[in-house]
């Protein structure tokens, strides 16, 4: 391995703009060179065949690096870079995700039957409600294949979702300082959680999932802010009631159950019109780029939400 020191930059030349892209720039040039990078490629990831599918998207896909560095995951701590900084002790394996609640045959999934679901590659945009976004090829399968596994039953109308606790391995959720309630939970109403567009995801760019990103299995709803996708899921239960999920019940004003991406209703505390997308860099506004209805899905999902007032249901 080649030695490699980072190119020097003074300080002075860094305007605030430019602090967060030059740093990716950074990681992507020292990985690049093979340096050894904490978390960014978990020990546990692998190389991971799916069939490409009809989900793509005529859009630049979000470089690798910025994928798994970037990245919201509260249980490593609250900062961009904190999930590939701290996730190295994180064992995704062994794991099993149990599936219960209202359903004809509860089940245990184990990993090594998820990972030999009809796994499919497909390309989706993802907007975080902080007003970044990302395309990232997935590799997952419809949520829907399991939840048609546990025969739902009638009285089922919402699914619940769980993220592991593991405060040995997540340093987020140790110590004096915690952002959250743990388990991180969320939930999605039947119809939405059975559309085709909502998938599991067990990896990202050709191999397993990161550690920052969710490993080992993650849900991926794509017309909804990313908060609604949850990481390293280990319950996922049919309920007859709407669940509480960790950011709405954190602030019910600006995170509601729904959570679908919506240019034209405001977080209380900015503008959701616009969005940057990570990797494009530019002057900060000068790049971004309008939000879409539904974050483009709106052809595929819209018809869920007929007669719902969208801005009374954010
Ligand atoms: N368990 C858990 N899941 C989570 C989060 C989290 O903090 N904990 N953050 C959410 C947010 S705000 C976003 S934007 C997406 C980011 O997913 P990515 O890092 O793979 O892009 O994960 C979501 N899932
Ligand atoms: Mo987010």
């Amino acid at each position: 391995m080649p030695a490699y020191r980072p190119p020097h930059i003074a300080a002075s030349e860094i305007t605030p703009r430019d602090i967060y892209m030059s740093r990716r720039n950074f990681m992507g040039a020292a990985a690049a060179a093979g340096l050894a990078f904490a978390g960014a490629d978990s020990a546990f990831a692998a190389p991971l065949s799916a069939k490409p599918s009809a989900f793509k998207l005529d859009e630049t896909l979000t470089p690798k690096e910025a994928v798994t560095t970037y990245n919201n995951f509260y249980e490593f701590g609250v900062n961009k870079d904190d999930p590939a900084a701290n996730s190295g002790d994180f064992k995704p394996t062994p794991w099993s995700v149990k599936v219960d609640g209202m359903v004809g045959k509860p089940k245990d999934f184990g990993l090594e039957e998820l990972m030999k679901m009809n796994l499919e590659e497909r390309t989706y945009r993802m907007r975080c409600v902080e007003g970044w976004s990302m395309v990232i090829p997935w590799i997952g399968f419809p949520l829907s294949a399991i939840l048609d596994q546990v025969e739902p039953l009638g009285s089922a109308k919402y699914v619940s979702f769980e993220t592991v606790v593991r405060p040995e391995e997540m340093p987020g959720q140790k110590g004096f300082f915690q952002p959250l309630p743990w388990p991180y939970i969320e939930g999605l109403r039947l119809d939405e959680a059975r559309h085709p567009l909502a998938i599991l995801a067990v990896g990202l760019y050709g191999e397993t999932l990161p550690n920052p990103n969710g490993a080992p299995i993650r849900l991926v709803v794509p017309w909804k802010y990313g908060f609604k996708s949850i990481k390293s899921i280990v319950r996922i239960s049919l309920v007859e009631k709407q669940p509480e999920t960790t950011w709405k019940n954190a602030n019910a004003r600006e995170y509601g159950f729904y959570s679908n991406v919506n240019p034209a209703v405001d977080h209380p505390r900015w503008s959701q019109a616009t969005e940057q997308r990570i990797g494009e860099g530019g002057f900060f506004g000068a790049n971004r780029r309008p939000t879409l209805p539904f974050n483009g899905y709106a052809d595929q999902v819209a018809s869920l939400y007929e007669g719902l007032d969208l801005k009374a249901n954010y």
